[in-house]
């Protein structure tokens, strides 16, 4: 999904460089020649549409590719790359892994739980270093690299007097056309002729993050907020591409006066208004879901908005976060490294993935977070991870619950505890990050060394199995909360976690427990801090220079009676 997600990216760029995506331009010239260089294109002497077009078609070419290896492999550290060729999981062309999958699980062919299980990580990091990470690359380039930003989390984002514009799904084409129609002269003055003081766009799941990130358009929700959020009974639209939306969303749509539309070629629901994106045809599209809105306003019924709403500092790109580190000029990812050595930072974890119904909703992401930072843990988030944002878990403020140490080198850098680093194809970043700081110096020389894990407390989709796969398989210890897809079997369970630990240095394991997370994840982090000869981590050692407040869980009590923001506390 992420990956074919990639492709329609790749397919603009492509219509950008020919000049036939009205709406679109290329926004960072600076990323669109770093990714030509990871892509071998020239750009001496050459116009910026010529390299854009260039770089769309090389992106392109990835998906149909049949030999060699995938480009982007070589931003893996070198002996990365050594162990996945020496295993023969280095992935050939994206579409090729894929099909090849679907032929080895067809009846009566791979019928050997390792083998597959081999090839189940090579789709994986075709997926992660190949599909996601063109595509959030791709991204940067038209919408721009994403640098930190103020937002806002939760329902209290929709405005009562205005046309509410939810914009749900994952690609960010059509949501960032849609951003800047809302503020179409015409469009207002039409939304006034019916009764509504404005436009309000606000974003859900994963194109929110999008949205969020680059221009700090506020956040309703993760994805189990999807459906609730009609029940205000004041959005006006549920503009839908594809993946993560819910199965019942135009039944529940029926209760309201919300019009579900759905926008991709790929995904149609049965009811629901379709109005199909097209790239070429980008601003007439996005001024006629618009006005399919605010003629949606006047049938309104009961209007109810929760009053919840945080504030959060947004969008740490993998670039922004080199670039704190030292500037223009010196980017880098030295002083992180030194603090992970020096003990200020025990380690980090990626927190990713999805919500659940099966548990309770954001418990999980929210207690682990606060339980990581707590013990110095650096955390980044993605995708509908950011429940840590409705918790005000990310602003500076969160600052009181982190550990002493991360604290110190949080404020010397200017950074929250916890980072948003977008959307779940932006779990991509992570791997950058991971190759940036093990290429660094001193903490090894592979991702495998690293204090490191991910982790995927409520995951639910196809797509998080992959990313925790192309983070296994790219030697990071991978823990999910949730059942487990493979307990029906001792010997796969076994395979993925000690054996893929034994050939790449990274696991799998599945988790319900959150406090079991936690201690598994600090145990392992340690573990590495051993491995790599570092100072044992002190909790004691920095709480003279910073003073320490210790975090309080979330308990459960406090969700259910309601007292779950920061600020109604
Ligand atoms: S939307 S894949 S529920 S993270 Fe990207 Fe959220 Fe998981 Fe979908």
């Amino acid at each position: 999904s992420h990956s074919d997600h990639g492709r329609n990216m790749a397919l603009t760029l492509i219509a950008v460089g020919e000049g036939k995506a009205p709406g679109f331009q290329v926004k960072d010239e600076k990323k669109l020649r770093r990714v030509a260089g990871y892509l071998g294109v020239p750009t001496d002497k050459r116009t910026t549409q010529e390299i854009a077009l260039d770089v769309g078609k090389t992106a392109l070419a990835e998906f149909g590719k049949q030999e060699g290896e995938l480009l982007y492999l070589k931003r893996a550290p070198q002996k990365r790359q050594e162990i996945w060729r020496k295993l023969q999981i280095a992935p050939r062309g994206i579409d090729r892994e894929v099909t090849e999958a679907m032929h080895r699980t067809t009846m009566g062919v791979d019928q050997d739980a390792e083998h597959i299980l081999l090839q189940a990580m090579r789709v994986s990091l075709a997926d992660g270093w190949g599909g996601s990470m063109l595509s959030t690359d791709i991204s940067d380039i038209l919408f721009g690299t994403p640098t930190p930003v103020m937002g806002a989390f939760n329902f209290g984002v929709l405005q009562e007097d205005q046309v509410n514009i939810v914009i749900h799904g994952h690609e960010p084409t059509l949501a960032e056309l849609i951003v800047v129609m809302a503020n179409d002269p015409d469009l207002l003055k039409y939304a006034e002729s019916k009764g509504a003081k404005g436009i309000n766009v606000v974003g859900m799941c994963c194109s929110g993050n999008e949205l969020l990130m680059r221009h700090g358009v506020p956040m309703a929700g993760n994805f189990l907020q999807s459906d609730l959020i009609m029940a205000s009974g004041a959005v006006e639209a549920m503009v839908v591409d594809y993946q993560c939306t819910m199965q019942g969303m135009q039944a529940a749509a029926e209760h309201y006066h919300t019009r579900v539309i759905t926008t991709s070629p790929k995904a149609k629901i049965t009811g629901a208004t379709h109005i199909e994106f097209d790239d070429h045809r980008g601003p007439e599209i996005a001024k006629l879901i618009i006005r399919t809105a605010i003629d949606t306003f006047p049938n309104r019924k009961k209007v109810h908005i929760p009053n919840y709403i945080e504030p959060a500092i947004v969008g740490f790109s993998h670039e922004y976060i080199a670039y704190m580190q030292g500037g223009s000029y010196r980017e880098s990812f030295r002083p992180l490294n030194d603090a992970i050595m020096n003990g200020r930072i025990r380690g980090a974890a990626g927190v990713a993935g999805c919500n659940n119904p099966h548990t309770m909703h954001d418990n999980a992401h929210v207690n682990i977070i606060k339980e990581l930072i707590k013990n110095d843990v650096l955390v980044v988030t993605t995708g509908c991870a950011i429940a840590g944002g409705k918790h005000g878990m990310l602003t500076p403020e969160v600052m009181e619950f982190a550990g002493p140490g991360l604290r110190e080198v949080c404020q010397a850098i200017g950074i929250p505890p916890v980072l948003h680093m977008g959307s779940c194809v932006d779990n991509s970043r992570i791997l950058t990050v991971l190759s940036q700081c093990a290429t660094e110096g001193g903490l090894g020389e592979d991702i495998s060394d690293l204090p490191a894990v991910g982790i995927a407390p409520e995951w639910m989709s196809e797509k998080a199995l992959t990313i925790g796969t192309y983070l296994a398989a790219s030697g990071v210890y991978t823990i999910f909360g949730m059942d487990s897809p493979v307990a029906g079997s001792k010997e796969v369970t076994r395979m993925i976690s000690e054996g893929w630990e034994e050939k790449t240095g990274g696991k799998l394991e599945f988790e319900a427990d959150w406090r079991k997370i936690v201690e598994k994840s600090l145990a392992h982090i340690d573990a590495k801090r051993k491995a790599l000869k570092l100072e044992e981590y002190n909790p004691q050692r920095y709480a003279q220079s910073a003073a320490y407040r210790p975090a309080d869980y979330l308990s459960e009590d406090d969700f259910r009676k309601g007292k779950y923001t920061l600020s109604s506390k």
